[in-house]
């Protein structure tokens, strides 16, 4: 990868939303619709958990949400479901340490995007040796959205990270809000992964508009 290409993603983590139909009581299309409206700078489908939707239906959310980031250039990231990413020709495809193996995601997805959830500083070093583009770190903090995290490690790891000289866009995740989203953008992550503090906003728009500034401003001062 070019040095220009990873400045470019550093830029597209900035304000990463993800959903699914189980993070929103309302239509989903129309959370996606405001969080783009207020300045997402990405966007990952996972539709996951209890009465998540499958098959067809699964498959046609994804691209009616895929078309309206592709109208406002945001890139589409599809969560796990390699085939799916395959068959709408998504963005990119984000996998866990529990998922599909990260090297054999990149053989099946050519240049597309990859991103790589990780908890270690190993597991940072072999997503890098796997082909990953930009990895998650998490949980930041506690969250309610994700029953399975791991251990609550604050900034430790983006910290260790980029103290060790690594280079690769990072994006923090779990209990990321307005509030606490500063810290992890000092502990030199490029962005912060956003669910709830925007899914379940009483204002998406609003929310993603707060956060993106934040975020800019807290890059500007580094
Ligand atoms: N992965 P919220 S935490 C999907 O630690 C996910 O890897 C995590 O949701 C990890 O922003 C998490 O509502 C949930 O806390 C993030």
């Amino acid at each position: 990868m070019t040095k220009a290409d990873q400045q470019q993603i550093k830029q597209q983590l900035s304000v990463y939303f993800i959903m699914g139909t189980t993070n929103t009581s309302r239509h989903p299309l129309d959370v996606v619709k405001e969080a783009i409206q207020g300045g997402i700078t990405m966007f990952q489908f996972r539709e996951k958990g209890e009465g998540a939707l499958q098959g067809e239906e699964k498959k046609q959310l994804a691209r009616d949400i895929q078309a309206l980031c592709q109208e406002a250039n945001v890139p589409f990231i599809v969560n796990d479901d390699v085939q799916l990413a395959i068959d709408l020709d998504a963005d990119g495809v984000h996998v866990g340490q529990e998922d599909t193996n990260a090297q054999d995601v990149r053989q099946r997805i050519g240049h597309k995007l990859l991103g790589v959830s990780t908890h270690h500083i190993d597991e940072v070093k072999q997503a890098m040796k796997d082909g990953a583009d930009y990895v998650g770190m998490g949980p930041v903090y506690p969250t309610e959205t994700k029953k399975d995290t791991r251990t609550v490690q604050g900034v430790s790891l983006i910290t260790e990270v980029r103290r060790h000289g690594l280079h690769i866009p990072i994006v923090g995740i779990g209990g990321i809000s307005y509030e606490n989203a500063a810290p992890v953008i000092q502990a030199g992550a490029d962005g912060i992964s956003i669910i709830s503090a925007i899914s379940q906003s009483t204002d998406p728009k609003k929310a993603a508009k707060e956060l993106k500034s934040l975020v800019v401003s807290e890059k500007a001062s580094l």
